[in-house]
């Protein structure tokens, strides 16, 4: 097992991996940017290392002070959280290049799964449903017009670098595809200096339901069942919760069954994540494939009564899974709680916190770097807390979740504290009929 593990990462997430290790009895060092001096992680952790200064880019994302870090204080392994150099194939291949363990995928992973179009490609090949459309990338517009008549309008087009919708595009009919081609093209090209697109069949009002999976060194896989992420604002997911509203058992098995599939085929290592469309009709279709922790893992951890961080650690030191597969006992609820202005287009609203109570009792789960008198910079991410209840059925963890909103008081800055409380007052809502669709009718009421 290993001795250290160098958190390269900030905020709920780097704790959570603290929190973890400390149970292992493995040892943990922080690196942290200036603006991060007095953040929770530099103080959990057993050693702390500065790593530059406020900007992500001359600090979390700056690879070399990172394996530096690590190198001055011994660590034998990184756990990269989520976001910043967590799908960073550069960064996995300079862990392994210092071997130092990068717990997270390989950069031959990442890269494969990262391209869209041939981690679609890989799909197919395993025998994982995917949306009919072009067969990999296409060539050109004459091809691009050819695919479309073929697949039938409407259809979707995607940047194979994409991902967060960035290089998307929904074209309805003929007429409308060219400047939908040169937009998509253009918009790709500018974020990820590439502008490979692919199409499919658009799927309408679709529901984006996910499975854990956890792979090990020897080629076994197995899935901790489903997150349904559908709540979910310009492709920023607001609510997760497990099990989905509209999972049936037989669905289950299905996509279980099939997520374990691209696992094994791919020979996955570590913790992951297959993102599927579902449409009304219960079919679905895989969509992309995350190869690292997600933000909203908790929820999973709560119904399967399994330590998820824990599980990629032992993986990563060549321990092998069980191999069964866990399905839910309980419903959980995740609520993300970002430091933003839900009156005001959730326009972020960094700043002080001047006084902060945490919800409790019985089934609340709170994962927050966060304390009264702490200033959130304006430099990262706005979210602040993870609020997470857990209860026997889906109408409980709702009316537990209220319970816990109306006790959490954070004052100084603006939060999403309010817009979750309507949600779960929200008749579809409440009644678990809510696709992708759904922020875009939700009108939020101001209080007077
Ligand atoms: C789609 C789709 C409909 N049909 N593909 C959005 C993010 C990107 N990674 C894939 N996305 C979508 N792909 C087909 N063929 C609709 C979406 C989509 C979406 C998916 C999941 C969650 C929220 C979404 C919001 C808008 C569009």
């Amino acid at each position: 097992m290993f001795k250290k593990i160098l958190i390269a990462n900030r905020g709920e997430i780097a704790l959570r991996v603290i929190r973890t290790c400390r149970e292992m009895g493995i040892k943990t060092v922080a690196v942290y940017s200036t603006a991060d001096q007095d953040s929770l992680h530099v103080r959990f952790a057993d050693e702390a290392v500065c790593i530059g200064p406020a900007p992500s880019s001359e600090s979390y994302l700056k690879m070399v002070n990172i394996i530096a870090a690590a190198e001055i204080t011994n660590a034998d392994a990184i756990h990269p959280g989520y976001g910043f150099l967590s799908e960073n194939a550069k960064f996995s291949k300079l862990c392994d290049d210092h071997q130092i363990k990068f717990i997270g995928a390989s950069p031959e992973m990442i890269n494969r799964m990262g391209d869209k179009a041939n981690a679609k490609s890989t799909m197919i090949a395993a025998g994982v449903p995917c949306v009919p459309g072009s067969e990999g990338v296409i060539q050109d517009f004459e091809q691009c017009e050819k695919v479309a008549l073929e697949t039938g309008y409407p259809v979707m087009l995607k940047a194979s670098a994409g991902g967060g919708g960035k290089g998307m595009r929904a074209v309805w009919k003929a007429e409308d595809l060219r400047d939908a081609w040169d937009s998509a093209r253009h918009e790709s090209k500018a974020a990820f200096g590439n502008d490979d697109m692919y199409m499919e069949k658009l799927i309408e009002e679709p529901r984006h339901i996910e499975i854990q999976i956890v792979g090990d060194a020897y080629g076994k896989a197995c899935h901790l069942s489903e997150r349904d992420c559908s709540v979910q604002r310009r492709h920023q997911k607001l609510t997760e919760e497990t099990p989905s509203p509209f999972m049936t058992d037989e669905l289950r098995e299905a996509m279980g069954k099939a997520a374990v599939s691209a696992a094994e085929y791919i020979k996955y290592e570590g913790a992951g994540t297959v993102e599927f469309l579902v449409d009304k009709h219960r079919n679905f279709y895989f969509m992309e494939m995350n190869t690292r922790i997600q933000v909203e893992h908790p929820i999973t951890e709560e119904v399967v009564d399994f330590d998820l961080i824990r599980e990629q650690i032992s993986v990563a030191a060549g321990i092998p899974i069980s191999g069964k597969n866990y399905f839910p006992k309980l419903h959980s609820i995740e609520c993300r709680i970002n430091a933003e202005d839900p009156f005001a287009g959730f326009r972020p609203a960094p700043g002080k916190i001047t006084s902060f109570h945490a919800p409790g009792g019985h089934g609340v789960r709170l994962d927050t770097h966060v304390y009264a008198g702490y200033t959130i910079p304006p430099n990262y991410d706005s979210m602040i807390a993870k609020l997470i209840t857990t209860a026997q059925t889906r109408e409980e963890a709702i009316s537990k979740m209220k319970r816990a909103l109306d006790e959490f008081i954070i004052e100084g800055v603006k939060t999403t504290i309010p817009f979750h409380r309507q949600l779960m007052d929200h008749p579809d809502y409440v009644a678990g009929d809510y696709t992708t669709k759904f922020m875009e009718d939700f009108v939020i009421e101001k209080p007077i």
